[in-house]
């Protein structure tokens, strides 16, 4: 890893919330392979980030991969921005989130980073009996220069809000060959994209030339989950309303409701969303991979391959 850094070869940070708290075992640990798998198939080294005994790991072996997917629940510890200082305290191991993995990325000069999909604006953060559950997934892309590919905000949250925050907060919002935001679980989310990229190629100019202007901000990236793993918009859509009325109805709050509503996504749609969730986060480790190899060697330094 420290010798990919050095030589500027291209690499892809991965979070290890999605395995932690995001998949059921053992599809989490297959996917956490086959992404990383797929970062080298398309010529970039992976780097999976995690936290273990007070350091930031920035690069997992198999054998930490596993201990993180198999730790019973409740054992790892969901590391965030607000709450890093205490996963480095508290030792044992703690999962980066994308605000988490973001900060590692950035301190080890690591500029693209693979997710499922994003944490953003929760349904009811804003408006009567306010939540305010923003995800600081948001605030990182706005203070963090690195580029995240994703599926899209998930599918738990308020889409057209999350859009106005990045937008905001000074961070595009590119879909990669297609015009409407990627609906996570779905193909599209019936939201036109702020910004779209006709290929990885044209992408990778426009984050090369946002990280050049030293903004400080990050971007999101979207790449639409592949569709024979896709779920029907519809069906996506019924299952997260039952969902997320669950949730309230059990009083699920903070930093344990993403995780649960996934899991019971997964059992609404009998497993049909663990599928598509795997498939997607597998598709975007390919997407960042070729990312990054056409970014670099450095895109602070130079331009992109043509
Ligand atoms: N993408 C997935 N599954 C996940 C996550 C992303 O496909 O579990 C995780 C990411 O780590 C993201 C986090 O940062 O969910 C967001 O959590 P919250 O809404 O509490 O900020
Ligand atoms: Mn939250």
């Amino acid at each position: 890893m420290i010798e990919a850094i050095a030589a500027h070869r291209p690499i892809v940070a991965l979070e290890s919330t999605l395995i932690s708290h995001g998949l059921p075992y053992p599809q989490n640990v297959a996917v956490a392979r086959a992404s990383e798998a797929a970062i080298r198939a398309a010529g970039a080294t992976p780097a999976t980030v995690a936290i273990h005994a007070g350091r930031i790991l920035i690069g997992l072996d198999d054998g930490a991969l596993e201990a993180l997917a198999t730790a019973p629940a409740g054992t790892v510890f969901k590391a965030a921005r607000p709450s890093l200082a205490v996963a480095l305290t508290a030792g044992g191991w703690a999962a980066t989130t994308v605000s988490a993995t973001m900060i590692a990325a950035d301190a080890a000069g690591i500029r693209v980073f693979a997710t499922g999909g994003i944490g953003g604006v929760h349904r009811g953060a804003f408006g009567a009996s306010a939540t305010l559950d923003v995800s600081s997934d948001l605030e990182e892309l706005a203070r963090t220069p690195v580029a995240v590919v994703c599926a899209g905000p998930k599918a738990i949250l308020d889409l057209p809000l999350t859009l106005e925050y990045l937008e905001t907060r000074g961070v595009p919002v590119v879909a990669i060959g297609q015009d409407e935001v990627p609906g996570f679980y779905a193909t599209s989310s019936g939201v036109p994209a702020p910004h779209i990229a006709a290929d990885i190629s044209e992408a990778a100019r426009i984050v090369a030339a946002h990280l050049e202007l030293e903004l400080g901000s990050g971007i999101l990236l979207c790449v639409a989950v592949p569709q024979a793993a896709a779920l029907p918009q519809a069906e996506t859509k019924a299952a997260v309303e039952h969902a997320i009325a669950d949730a309230q109805a059990g009083g699920i709050h903070g930093p344990a409701l993403t995780p649960w509503l996934l899991a019971r996504i997964a059992e609404l749609t009998d497993g049909a969303s663990v599928r598509a969730n795997t498939a997607l986060i597998e598709n975007d480790a390919r997407v960042a991979g070729l990312l990054a190899v056409a970014l670099a060697p450095d895109p602070r330094a130079g331009q992109p391959r043509p």
